[in-house]
């Protein structure tokens, strides 16, 4: 086939693993080299006239899908959440969207661990305090911190990641509670130790809350001044999600009173969260810059799951993990139009 007849394919960062050389055999694939995206105005220009995309949190939306033109057959998202993208403007046009559930669950719930942990013993900020020099002059109360062990957690939204939270809790031996619309299946609640409650008295119950809802109109600022109002004094609040699930001046209210004791946040909104937000800085704040799936392996697992979503919608296929099986209902020709 001459190279102009393939499929080209516009992946949106310089994403790790093997699988991006299989594309390679059947598309034209561009990498954008990154490390940061690609400004806004460069992403329209890049997207025109491909049948592919690959994005990493990249917004998409009409605009894009206009600039891509009639040509695209497929976007793979990677990573799970996908509140970048406009799905309901992808099914519109019949090009199906895949996400990468799954291959990042155990790692984002480690993530999430890492951080309960950090802000219950200080972690970080005990690093902080041994590189300034204060170990051999501090006092012998400073830095204590609270028991995770036998202590009370909440997870809000008990999908793939909240459960293999929650299967890691088992382990220390914790009370879990956990609030999402609906309910688990019991037999899951037993193996998981886990307790449905609603979510005022997940609030006022936890020790420790941890968020793993996906972003939707529903979940914008979950965690409002209302909300702080409610938890537990003294509680620790963990995001690995989305960043807009908190209302970040509720939460820095809710710090400066003292009615939490710490919080601990992958995700933030804006991201990146710029150094001189009133949220970094704090001893009593932990910022990691949205390093949730970030292993050698399971970046990788997401790239072969993009791939495969890719190759299954150049192949007119259905794509493994589409995410609105519904593009795949529509009459036949209804695509391609705008929508
Ligand atoms: C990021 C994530 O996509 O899976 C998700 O929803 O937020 C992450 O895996 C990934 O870190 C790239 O930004």
């Amino acid at each position: 086939m001459p190279a102009t007849d393939r499929p080209r394919i516009l992946v949106c960062r310089p994403v790790p693993g093997e699988a991006l050389d299989r594309l390679r055999t059947i598309a034209e694939v561009e990498v954008w080299p990154g490390p940061r995206p690609a400004p806004r105005p460069e992403l329209l220009r890049l997207v025109a006239g491909r049948s592919g995309l690959l994005v990493v949190g990249d917004r998409v939306d009409e605009e894009l899908l206009d600039a891509a033109g009639p040509g695209l057959r497929g976007i793979a998202q990677f990573g799970v959440g996908y509140d970048n993208v406009d799905v309901a403007a992808c099914t519109r046009r019949g090009i199906p969207a895949g996400n990468t559930p799954d291959v990042l669950s155990g790692t984002t719930a480690e993530i999430a661990w890492a951080l309960m942990l950090a802000a219950a013993r200080r972690i970080t900020e005990a690093e902080r305090y041994l590189r300034a020099g204060r170990w051999a002059t501090g006092g012998f109360g400073d830095l204590m911190g609270v028991d995770v062990g036998g202590a009370t957690l909440g997870i809000v939204g008990m999908g793939r990641i909240g459960q293999e939270v929650a299967r890691r809790a088992l382990g220390f031996r914790m009370t879990v509670l956990y609030h999402q619309r609906r309910r688990l299946d019991p037999a899951l609640e037993r193996e998981l130790n886990a307790t449905f409650v609603p979510f005022p008295d997940l609030l006022a119950r936890s020790d420790f809350v941890t968020i793993h809802a996906p972003a939707t109109p529903e979940t914008r600022r979950l965690m409002d001044a209302q909300a702080f109002a409610q938890t537990k004094p003294g509680a620790i609040l963990v995001n690995t999600s989305r960043g807009t699930l908190v209302d970040q001046e509720a939460l820095l209210a809710a710090l400066d009173a003292g009615r939490i004791r710490a919080a601990a946040l992958d995700v933030t909104d804006p991201e990146p969260l710029p150094a001189d937000h009133p949220l970094v800085g704090r001893d009593d704040v932990i910022v990691i810059p949205h390093i949730g799936s970030a292993t050698h392996a399971t970046r990788a697992r997401m790239t072969e799951l993009c791939v495969r979503n890719l190759e299954a919608a150049l192949r007119g296929e259905r794509m493994p993990t589409v995410i609105d099986p519904g593009v795949y209902d529509r009459p036949a020709g209804a695509g391609g139009s705008a929508g």
